[in-house]
């Protein structure tokens, strides 16, 4: 993208003449999301707002950790209605917002957000799917407000930034604009060396020998072009139940000759009986991840997605096999 968007006159003024403010991104939060609930609240300070931040969980990733610090979970019952505006980040459809969602039924809600499918819900939209992460688009409702960046609040952005470009891996052509955002941040005091090791680092050794475990499972298929791998239930046991190990497969994964898609079946801790599949597919093919999850009723982004299947993992292992064929180059 040339250049961004700006939000629109009626999006920024939903949060200036807003007295308090609720803010929320989607269940199972990553980097990107916990990050653009954070840097929104610091905007919402720095405007003299009343405001709170909620987020269903998980937090077992370093890198999200943080926010529950943040967060709220009780909210009063006299701020539940239209004065109030909701402001959701980083989540395209309202059930994504998981136990929050029916919040929002009752607040006036803006939407800021990256997803190229999902829902058109909110009364007002800053939606911008070429924006490789939505703490950018929160960067863009900061400048347009006249906000000025602390260093925290840029930490926050570029941590949402780094997740969702895979620290830069998934920038593509015209990607200026960003890059000179993420030099403003630089200049705000980011320091990218730190924020490598503040994201990756500080994993527990389990981690480790679970992407061992995880990569011995690798079964490739289609010649070479899907690979999969999975998590057991006894793996909890052995590694702990909060590993991110996936992350480190993908990348591995992808690196291999031909390969265009990559499944990772684990077992679902938000839904009973269910499994939880995340796909990644690789530079070069025609693969739509996002797309393809939204055929199982998930979403997601081009490259990366994710759905979830009730049935065991052998049931649902088969039905994604069967309905990824087609879609191969
Ligand atoms: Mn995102």
């Amino acid at each position: 993208m040339k250049e961004f968007p700006k939000p629109s006159e009626e999006v920024l003024a939903s949060i200036r003449n807003c007295t308090t403010a609720v803010v929320c991104g989607h269940g199972g939060p990553d980097g990107d999301c916990v990050n653009s609930v954070a840097a929104m609240g610091l905007l919402l300070k720095a405007l003299g707002k009343k405001y709170y931040l909620i987020n269903d969980g998980p937090f077992f990733r370093t890198e999200v950790r943080f926010i529950q610090d943040l967060i709220t979970e009780e909210l009063p019952e006299e701020i539940l209605n239209k004065n109030t505006l909701g402001i959701v980040v980083d989540c395209s459809t309202p059930s994504r917002l998981g136990s929050k969602s029916s919040i929002f039924d009752n607040l006036t809600v803006t939407v800021i957000d990256h997803h190229s499918s999902g829902e058109q819900f909110g009364d007002h939209r800053y939606v911008v799917p070429e924006s490789i992460s939505t703490t950018l688009l929160v960067y863009q409702v900061y400048k347009a407000l006249g906000v000025e960046i602390t260093k925290e609040a840029a930490q926050y952005l570029f941590r949402g930034f780094a997740t969702d470009s895979g620290y830069f891996k998934f920038l593509h052509e015209n990607s200026g604009e960003t890059l000179r955002i993420v030099a403003d941040l630089a200049d705000c005091g980011v320091v990218p060396n730190d924020e490598y090791h503040y994201i990756n680092g500080g994993k527990p050794f389990e981690n480790l020998q679970f992407l061992g475990k995880i990569i011995n499972r690798i079964e490739r298929l289609y010649d070479n072009r899907v690979i999969i791998s999975h998590e057991e239930r006894e793996d909890f046991k052995l590694y702990g139940d909060n590993s991110r190990a996936s992350d480190e497969f993908y990348g591995q994964a992808a690196t291999v000759e031909k390969v265009q898609v990559i499944f990772f079946f684990k077992i679902s801790k938000r839904e009973e009986n269910s499994i939880e599949v995340g796909i990644r597919s690789t530079h070069s093919c025609s693969f739509d991840a996002g797309a393809f999850a939204a055929l199982f009723g998930g979403g997601g982004h081009e490259k990366a997605a994710g759905l979830t299947i009730s049935g065991t993992y052998e049931e649902v292992k088969e039905k994604i096999l069967k309905a990824v064929e087609k879609y191969l180059d």
